[in-house]
């Protein structure tokens, strides 16, 4: 018995010291220590050892089961170590290599033209208000004094939802609503996208646009013109003049058509302002006291000005942009020249 001991213990001495994977080591465990083992069966096979042989030999066998499994289980940590460190070198990461150039995005000129617009705004007071693009026939041409036989209401100048609702053909809603909420004194302006069916080099379906809206007691053409200067010299350069010419819109009484001279040629006349040196930029005017009353403010207290532009059309002057269409385009070679 001690000698077959000793043997199976030189044995499994002999395969432990060989086994070169996790799968051979358990393969080892389960020979020897496993249920139908091999030093499983010599314990079984005690029985028949005589009773005072018992103590000695059961030591032997104890001392046996314990150095095969301390052995085992020093294979088997080896063998897990030494296969997690390949495993570590086989999948390792060269962190020292340098990734692909990432390309930076960066905004859009008419995005920059809306930011830089409402700095300059909002440098002079102004509060930023946005409205619906989806509106009512009230607040897009009732509540503004847009008569019912005016041709912008007319099928082919809207995009008509249903006979009460619209996309909105300018931010002016906004302003109207924005009167309706809350008394003077007002200052505000709006940025937004408005709609129109119209499709050429100069007038896209969707564009974008600024209103501005200034409503308080004793407001003059005279604050409309200080505002709109200091609003030209800062976004095209200190030397720009702006004149004002009369012009006519339903909401504003009188109304203004503002020109600032041509930024690119400084008012000599170029290719840019037609030869002219001077390009129009935006319509303004007095609100008319009308749209005043019908958004609830009282016009014999109150008066106001307001002023709208597109930004597409600043964008093209300020870039000098010949044809809207590229603006909607998205051609990075166009894009990328402005970051
Ligand atoms: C209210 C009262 C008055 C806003 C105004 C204009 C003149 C104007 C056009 C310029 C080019 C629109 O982008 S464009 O097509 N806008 O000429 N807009 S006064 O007047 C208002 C607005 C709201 C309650």
């Amino acid at each position: 018995m001690e000698n077959r001991i000793k043997e199976l213990t030189s044995n499994a001495e002999l395969l432990i010291a060989n086994a070169s994977d996790l799968n051979a080591i358990n393969e080892v465990r389960v020979r020897f220590l496993g249920k139908s083992g091999e030093l499983t069966a010599v314990l079984k096979g005690m029985r028949d050892v005589p009773v005072e042989q018992k103590p000695m030999i059961g030591k032997i066998v104890n001392e046996a089961r314990d150095i095969i499994t301390a052995m085992v289980e020093d294979k088997l940590a080896a063998l897990t170590a030494s296969s997690i460190n390949s495993k570590l070198q086989s999948e390792s990461i060269d962190i020292t290599l340098s990734s692909k150039k990432c390309k930076k995005g960066g905004l859009h000129p008419c995005s920059i033209v809306v930011n830089e617009i409402l700095n300059i705004f909002t440098n002079l007071g102004f509060q930023v208000k946005q409205g619906p693009e989806v509106e009512t026939d009230f607040f897009n041409f009732q509540a503004l004094n847009i008569p019912l036989d005016h041709p912008a209401r007319e099928m082919q100048d809207t995009f008509y939802i249903t006979d009460d609702l619209l996309l909105r053909t300018h931010t002016s809603p906004v302003q109207a609503r924005t009167m309706m909420d809350s008394q003077p004194p007002i200052r505000i302006v709006n940025p937004g996208k408005v709609y129109r069916p119209d499709d050429d080099a100069t007038h896209s379906p969707m564009f974008q646009q600024i209103e501005g809206l200034v409503v308080d007691k004793g407001i003059t053409l005279c604050d409309l013109k200080g505002i709109l200067e200091t609003f030209a010299k800062t976004l095209f350069n200190e030397k720009t003049k702006t004149r004002l010419r009369p012009s006519f819109f339903p909401f504003t009484e009188p109304s203004v058509e503002v020109d600032v001279t041509c930024a690119v040629c400084g008012g000599k006349g170029c290719r840019i302002c037609k030869g002219t040196g001077w390009i129009e930029i935006l319509g303004a005017g007095i609100i008319n006291p009308k749209v005043l009353d019908n958004c609830g403010i009282d016009s014999t207290i109150y008066s106001g000005f307001a002023f709208g532009f597109g930004i597409e059309r600043i964008t093209m002057i300020k870039y000098g942009v010949p044809d809207m269409r590229i603006l909607f385009d998205n051609d990075n070679r166009f894009l990328k020249q402005f970051n």
